[in-house]
């Protein structure tokens, strides 16, 4: 006879489906998928267990204190596939945000048992938010930096992404700072390439900037990309406050979440604005049955500290979900986030002061569909326009004027093309680009 499969029921004591979660534990909203011979309670039972304190056999030496660490399912949704999970706070090291990742977002993924798994929401209850910094500067403090208040930022990347040398970079960053665009933005992948080295580039876009700022009586900053191994990273950090620049850039996903909190640190000691680029989110975003959504990394963001961060648009080239980039909106800019009526999946969230963060819009943006961008995501926003600017068909100044001339005509409630009737450059945008969304 087969030896008898010995019973995994044990999993089962991580399910309390009466367990009402308090204020101080920390909430994770999963949905999963079993795989094939396992039933949904099995499955919820495994994923509270190796997030918290389990493994796949009982223990001799579980004693009594250490089961109050347990985690435990309470709240398991079969159809909708959700599980939702409550973790006592003793289970994380407070202010330590890689650990977060190693407990919740770690081997669970790859459980025999789970077919797909997706984290949809994480719920910090007050001390664990009290033990990260938070943003330094956030929406007012970088307002205030560029005196930019009626209007929202704008910041354009001297495309093509990679290749200008330095001295071309500096001069396109000019006539973007020039054209009235607010931020020089490196692109995600230029760091310091051979035929672009950072120090260099740092020290002529600065001397453009300055230039520029004195033409045209307005405050400009460049989001300079810091991205490297920690060490060289803190070196870059520390000449970007040498430089007199306020901002840097970090792919903080590329980077991991180790290196974004000791940037958030650095940023405090140089008194440094944060833009987060997310580059690498869509590997473990995209997929809706499996990874990690764009909703909880922003949380993530925003607890550690950046000041500003992509969430993409209703309109670019980039995938978007609607719903999903209202929620990211809200939840990194709104002091205590509630849910939309009838979402029975996020969790209220109360950030106790810590301060909003810049949401960035960008990827395929042009002055024909800046007004359908505004409509939907307000003007609080900084937007990053690339191509739209540096594509322009009477160059980079006249890209820079077309973009302020459509935001100047959505905020005067004058459409684009009667607008474009007394100003000429945005009138050449629109003939290049018309009203077209990139794909
Ligand atoms: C946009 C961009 C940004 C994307 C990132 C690019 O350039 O510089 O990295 O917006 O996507 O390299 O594509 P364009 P997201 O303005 O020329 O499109 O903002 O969704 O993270
Ligand atoms: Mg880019």
């Amino acid at each position: 006879m087969a030896e008898e499969e010995p019973e995994f029921e044990w999993y089962h004591e991580f399910i309390d489906e009466n367990h009402v979660p308090n204020a101080d534990e920390l909430l994770v909203v999963f949905k999963a998928k079993p795989s094939h011979g396992f039933t949904f309670k099995d499955i919820a039972g495994r994923v509270a267990s190796e997030s918290s304190i389990g493994t796949w056999t009982t223990l001799a030496t579980l004693d009594e204190n250490i089961r109050s660490l347990m985690a435990k399912a309470y709240y398991l949704d079969e159809d909708e596939g959700i599980i939702k999970v409550a973790y006592p706070i003793e289970l994380f090291e407070l202010g330590n945000i890689s650990q977060l990742f190693s407990s919740v977002m770690g081997n669970i993924f790859g459980m025999k048992a789970v077919k797909s798994l997706r984290v949809l929401d994480i719920r910090f209850p007050r001390e664990y938010i009290e033990s990260f910094k938070g943003p330094l500067f956030g929406i007012d403090g970088v307002k205030n930096i560029l005196k930019v208040y009626d209007r929202p930022i704008l910041a354009t990347v001297p495309k093509p992404k990679v290749g200008l040398d330095s001295e071309k970079y500096a001069r396109v960053a000019y006539e973007i700072a020039l054209g009235g665009i607010d931020l020089v933005k490196d692109d995600e992948n230029l760091t310091s390439q051979n035929f672009n080295k950072f120090e260099k580039r740092l020290e002529l876009v600065m001397k453009a900037i300055e230039k520029a700022e004195k033409e045209t009586g307005e405050r400009k900053g460049y989001l300079v990309n810091v991205t490297s191994d920690p060490r060289e990273m803190e070196r870059r950090i520390k000449l970007v406050a040498d430089y007199n620049n306020r901002f840097f850039m970090l792919d903080i996903l590329c980077v991991g979440p180790a290196a974004m909190q000791m940037a958030r640190d650095l940023a405090e000691d140089y008194k440094l604005a944060i833009h987060a680029h997310r580059a690498f989110h869509a590997a473990f975003t995209r997929n809706k049955d499996h990874g990690v959504s764009f909703f909880v990394i922003a949380k993530i963001a925003r607890l550690v500290g950046v000041d500003h961060i992509h969430v993409g648009t209703n309109v670019g080239k980039m995938e978007a979900d609607l719903k999903a980039l209202r929620d990211i909106q809200r939840v990194i800019t709104e002091n205590k986030f509630t849910p939309e009526t009838g979402d029975r999946i996020l969790e209220p969230q109360e950030w106790f002061g810590v301060k909003p963060v810049f949401p960035v819009a960008s990827g395929g943006l042009h002055p024909g569909i800046l007004p359908d961008l505004l409509k939907f995501m307000g003007k609080d926003l900084i937007i990053q326009v690339g191509g739209g600017v540096t594509g322009h068909p009477d160059g980079v100044v006249a890209g820079g004027m077309a973009v302020r001339q459509a935001i100047e005509a959505y905020l005067n409630g004058i459409p684009l093309e009667e607008y474009g009737k007394t100003h000429r450059e945005l009138a050449r945008a629109l003939e290049k680009w018309k009203f077209v969304r990139p794909a």
